[in-house]
């Protein structure tokens, strides 16, 4: 299962804001859960990682898009979020109109964050990962688990994730403020450089990459 071209992929550092944590040791993995928080709760329901990995494990071979010019197709293993849903008995139509807020870990350099609408998570069949073409995430590329839209823009979806909102709000996201990226992140019209395939093609930016 390895990506054609892997070797000419922008690294994973480039695009890590806060950065990853300092190595696999620094999250015990005995102890670690991801928090999903109803809105107006403050205390999450917790997951371990065992749980998460035992609802409905799929991979797919689906293609992300950075915004800055450059898009890779590859094997993602993980779980629907929809599937995430319904494991813990949230029925996801009735957060259909919500957000889901994502928080990463965080490092020393801060938090990562971005914000998604649920309504087009689902129908797009966004999804957390926890293996790249078949091997378990690297601390760059988000270990132990990322969320995936692959209808938006990468920077819409947080490695090392760590905490799930669903809120009313639509918060602008770190990165979104930082360098002035559209809070949507919907993918733009545009030539992008196709890792995988070592060409340029247009992607007509009406949702997830399909055609190749
Ligand atoms: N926690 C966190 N997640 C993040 C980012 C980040 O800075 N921090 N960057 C995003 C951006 S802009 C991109 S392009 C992808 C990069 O993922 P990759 O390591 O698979 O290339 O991660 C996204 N998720
Ligand atoms: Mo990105």
């Amino acid at each position: 299962m390895q990506t054609p071209h892997i070797e000419k992929k922008p690294s994973s550092l480039r695009y890590y804001q806060e950065g990853p944590p300092e190595s696999l040791d620094a999250i015990d993995m005995s102890t670690w859960t991801l928090k999903l928080f109803l809105p107006y709760e403050s205390s999450p329901i917790q997951i371990t990682f065992e749980k998460l990995k035992n609802i409905a494990t799929i991979t797919e071979n689906r293609r992300v898009v950075c915004v800055c010019n450059w898009s890779i197709r590859r094997n993602w293993t993980g779980i629907l979020l929809e599937d995430l849903f319904d494991y813990l008995g949230i029925n996801p139509s009735r957060y259909r109109c919500y957000n889901l807020k994502q928080l990463s870990l965080g490092t020393a350099k801060g938090v990562y964050d971005s914000t998604i609408e649920l309504s087009n998570a689902f129908e797009n069949r966004a999804m957390i990962i926890w293996d790249i073409d078949g091997a378990a995430l690297s601390l760059e590329e988000g270990y132990p688990i990322r969320l995936v839209d692959f209808s938006l823009y990468r920077y819409k979806g947080v490695k090392c994730l760590s905490e799930l909102h669903i809120t009313d709000e639509f918060e602008q996201g770190y990165w979104e403020g930082k360098a002035g990226y559209c809070k949507t992140g919907k993918i733009k019209p545009k030539r992008y450089r196709i890792v995988d395939l070592q060409e340029h093609r247009f992607i007509d930016g009406t949702g997830e990459v399909t055609e190749f």
